[in-house]
């Protein structure tokens, strides 16, 4: 297969990850031929993505294809894109809250939307990997994008411009098994679904406590062959087949705040472990622990007032505003989650892919 020598390509990093965002005119309209090219592109299949863009890590591993929408509800269309670093893998199977921080500046950059006048720009995103509306909001001046700020994200070294991204109710169910609790593998699990399928599990029901650092629990391989077991299972029960292959549902151990917050987690995405939290990883978990009988319930301290949440993760923590109501017949639904962000260009330019054919298989 081949595909352009060259093509323009913008690197920005998006809340805590680290992604390359393309135009989608600019990327072959054909998905094999497109994914062999990002497969170049990032350096992939190689633990260190040496000869390309990709850092050897899922967070860094990432591509955004972004194009101006068709739907009235939207302006822009985003389609994320997780390229394997080991494997030859390019999947659209989940979506990224992280990169959607730069999707916004990426498309007042590539003047796809016009900046607005009020040193603020609103940008509709509708997600195409879950079909979901987004609306993300981050500061221009006189018709750039405002990277600078005070913003403080954990997990990112200093302070930036804030990026204000907004998720209206979902479009599927938050309980995908129907159920606030089931059990998969011996283990007492809450499946949830808000942006991010995910499985929530208390860590002590594993025998970890919630609080190691991700490379001691990397290396914890019987932990592995459990956590394998339980996403397999609980993929199927939640409609999603067989997850083998597949970087959805994640799993989030639970474990008692020690910051101040409503949880401890460590997520695994799916086999390493998150150094923070997806955005819409939080998103799913900050619903599951609202959700009454779900495994959060012995674990979490839920603030008694408001939407906002914090999570605690392995590099500090993630506020976030997300609601719950019972809609007919009791079942729980998600309203409005918002979260702030931020995002920073940090190349554009020309990117050379590693020419096909030239793989080398590890
Ligand atoms: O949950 C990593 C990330 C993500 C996903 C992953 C994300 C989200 O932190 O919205 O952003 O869960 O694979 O970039």
């Amino acid at each position: 297969m081949s595909g352009p020598e060259e093509l323009r390509c913008m690197l920005l990093r998006g809340g805590t990850s680290k992604g390359a965002y393309f135009l989608a005119g600019d990327l072959p309209a054909e998905p094999a031929e497109r994914d062999d090219l990002l497969l170049r592109v990032m350096g992939s299949p190689d633990p260190r993505q040496i000869d390309g863009l990709g850092g050897a890590h899922p967070l860094t591993s990432k591509v955004a294809v972004v194009s101006v929408s068709a739907d009235p509800a939207a302006d822009i269309d985003y389609l994320f894109l997780q390229v394997g670093v080991e494997r030859a893998e390019v999947s659209d199977r989940q979506n990224c809250g992280n990169l959607l921080a730069g999707v916004g500046p990426f498309a007042v950059e590539r003047g796809l939307v016009e900046p607005g006048e009020e040193g603020r720009t609103s940008v509709r995103i509708r997600m195409l990997n879950s079909g979901d509306l987004a609306v993300v909001s981050f500061p221009t001046e006189d018709g750039r994008v405002l990277y600078t700020g005070s913003a403080e994200i954990s997990g990112v070294p200093g302070t930036a411009a804030p990026v204000i991204v907004e998720f209206p109710r979902g479009s599927g169910p938050l309980l995908p098994t129907g159920h606030a609790r089931d059990t998969v593998a011996g283990i007492a699990v809450t499946c949830v679904d808000n942006g991010m399928p995910t499985v929530l599990v208390t860590a002590s029901s594993l025998d970890v406590t919630g609080y190691e650092t991700p490379k001691d629990l990397e290396e914890d391989l019987a932990l592995a062959d459990r956590l394998r077991e339980i996403r397999l299972e609980a993929g199927k029960l939640m409609g999603l087949g067989d997850v083998e292959n597949a970087t959805v549902p994640k799993v989030t151990l639970l474990a008692p705040p020690r910051a101040g917050g409503a949880v401890t987690t460590r997520t695994f995405i799916p086999v390493r472990c998150h150094t923070s939290i997806g955005v819409l990883g939080a998103a799913s978990v900050a619903a599951g622990l609202r959700v009454e009988g779900g495994v959060g319930e012995t674990v979490a301290r839920l603030p008694e007032h408001g939407d906002r949440l914090r999570i605690e993760h392995p590099t500090g923590y993630l506020d976030i505003e997300s609601g719950l109501a019972y809609g007919p017949g009791g079942v729980p639904e998600a309203r409005r989650t918002a979260v702030v962000r931020t995002a920073r260009k940090i190349f554009d330019g020309t990117v050379f892919p590693r020419p096909a054919g030239a793989a080398h298989q590890p």
